[in-house]
């Protein structure tokens, strides 16, 4: 691309000439870096030459590249791909599909560093926490290597004498993978690395607003080798992309995580052509702590589960429920510790809360603050965006709590997703599950006490895919089931052992060595 400038009687002064050269110097850096899709074994621009920015939340000025605002068109030439590559994949054995997972966890930890700073750079969370992000990643990684060498199947008796019965396990065909900004590494790998190994083709379609980190994850799958054509990133908006990805007939399987919004929206649209779709949805995660809690130990989970990532998780702690009995001295615990949470940006060592991912997710969070007040909820803390010195540029929301919450607010019910925590008291452990329970999500939830009667009956009535006893409502582990209950989900698990079922079909094979018809319920009886 050619750049020109044309000036005519301009007299620039010394502060615009600065100016200028700052944003023909941005300019210039924001040409330079433009990434492609990878489609059909080739990195290509998208048919329509369209492209959109993605920029640091922390700094918006700042744009870390241009990635192509692709359509149906360049869906189709990816499905077509990942079709080609089918057959060659289905029939690669299953442990060297594996062992090229191996290869990508090696590279993502030989690269972690590198992968944590850009994704940070690109949608704010702290480093330590992208680090975390990519080990997750790894992890997955070590784990599908060796799944590799094991998707069981069974054999089993046959009802007839000379037969033989078994089930094993087959690819079903082409995956279209859809994932939020708020993991960027381990949620693709979550779907893309089980999809692989099982011996799928794979479309990927990542969050608009974390395609760097998706684009460094291909490049890695590929320098692995994964063959071309085996996978296939398409860049862009959910309704560009997403849309025509989840009606292609030459998808089998769409895999989501986001909103319960758009996951009925897919499950409607996929119901049509019997797709199998596994959605991991919203949450309205809560943490009780009874009145025998370890409050130190209570008060650290909250603070990570409700501010880290800038809660933007959807495991992140969006309610606390609060023993009566304990209720003033946690509260003035958590409002003092919660305000001295350093804001800032993600890259500085100091910085404990990010910024959000864009000004539309502050918008919605200042939404349910006046939504909050006007249900007679009142403000321990925040409520406001905030742009005070190096966050001035960035998209940064202070730490809010709610209290004096009842169960039947709004903000005690519905999924927010960033900095904000509703306080909800109660005076007993029944009380304390009804309340938790009181909301259309089921994802995480936690409970702090030192009751082991109590603790147990909270693992068997607490209607949530996931429980924590002493500890916060985040924390999955790459080897177990991750998922929710109710509009969380539609019953499908991520991770550990239960995504190898999603990803394969079972085909039941017979094998009758009698010479013999044998007729199945009538010559055996
Ligand atoms: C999500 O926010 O979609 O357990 C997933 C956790 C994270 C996963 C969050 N490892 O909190």
């Amino acid at each position: 691309m050619v750049v020109s400038l044309v000036f005519t009687n301009v007299t620039l002064t010394n502060g615009c000439m600065i100016e200028f050269v700052r944003v023909f110097h941005d300019e210039v850096k924001r040409m330079s870096q433009k990434y492609r899709n990878f489609i059909d074994g080739e990195w290509v621009d998208a048919m329509s030459g369209e492209t959109f920015e993605n920029r640091n939340p922390a700094n918006w000025n700042e744009v870390i590249g241009t990635f192509p605002k692709s359509g149906k068109e360049d869906v189709d030439a990816a499905v077509k791909g990942a079709r080609e590559a089918f057959d060659a994949w289905r029939l690669t054995p299953a442990p060297a599909r594996g062992d090229i997972l191996r290869r990508v966890g090696d590279i993502m930890s030989a690269r972690k560093d590198e992968l944590a700073k850009n994704m940070t750079r690109e949608m704010g969370k702290v480093l330590d926490e992208t680090k975390g992000d990519v080990q997750e990643g790894i992890d997955t990684a070590y784990y599908a290597a060796t799944e590799g060498r094991r998707m069981f199947g069974h054999t089993v008796p046959s009802e007839l004498p000379n037969k033989f019965n078994m089930s094993i396990r087959v690819p079903m065909g082409v995956a279209g993978i859809i994932t939020p900004w708020n993991f960027p590494m381990a949620i693709p790998t979550w779907k893309i690395f089980p999809a692989l190994v099982c011996g799928n083709c794979v479309v990927f379609k990542p969050a608009s607003d974390t395609p760097l980190t998706a684009t460094t994850f291909i490049e890695i799958l590929l320098e692995a080798g994964v063959p071309p054509k085996v996978v296939n990133i398409v860049h862009g908006t959910g309704v560009g992309v997403g849309t025509p990805l989840i009606n292609h007939p030459g998808i089998d399987l769409i895999s989501f995580t986001g909103s319960s919004g758009v996951g009925k929206t897919i499950s409607k649209a996929a119901s049509d052509s019997l797709k199998r779709v596994s959605l991991e949805l919203g949450g309205k995660n809560a943490q009780i702590v009874m009145n025998d809690a370890d409050l130190e130990l209570a008060l650290e989970g909250v603070l990570w589960g409700a501010f880290g990532t800038t809660g933007q998780r959807c495991t992140a702690t969006s309610r606390l429920i609060l023993h009566e009995k304990v209720f003033d001295k946690f509260m003035d615990m958590l409002v003092s510790a919660a305000k001295n949470l350093k804001l800032g940006d993600g890259l500085k060592p100091e910085t404990q809360v990010g910024p959000m991912i864009n000004q539309d997710q502050v918008e919605t969070v200042q939404g349910y603050v006046k939504i909050g007040r006007e249900e007679g909820a009142k403000l321990a803390l925040g409520g406001h965006p905030y742009k005070e010195g190096e966050c001035a540029n960035g998209w940064f929301h202070e730490p809010t709590i709610f209290t004096e919450v009842t169960p039947e607010m709004r903000i005690a019910k519905e999924e927010i997703f960033g900095p904000a925590l509703s306080v909800l008291r109660i005076g007993s452990f029944d009380e304390a599950i009804k309340v938790l329970n009181n909301t259309r999500y089921g994802l995480s939830s936690s409970i702090y006490t030192a009751d082991v009667n109590q603790a147990f009956r909270a693992m068997r009535d607490i209607e949530a895919g996931i429980t924590y006893i002493n500890g916060p409502t985040m924390g999955a582990e790459a080897h177990m089931p991750f998922g929710g209950v109710k509009e969380t989900g539609n019953g499908h698990r991520e991770g550990g052992w239960e995504v190898y079922e999603f990803y394969t079909e079972t085909k039941t094979v017979f094998v009758d060595y009698s010479g013999k018809l044998q007729r199945a319920q009538i010559d055996n009886y």
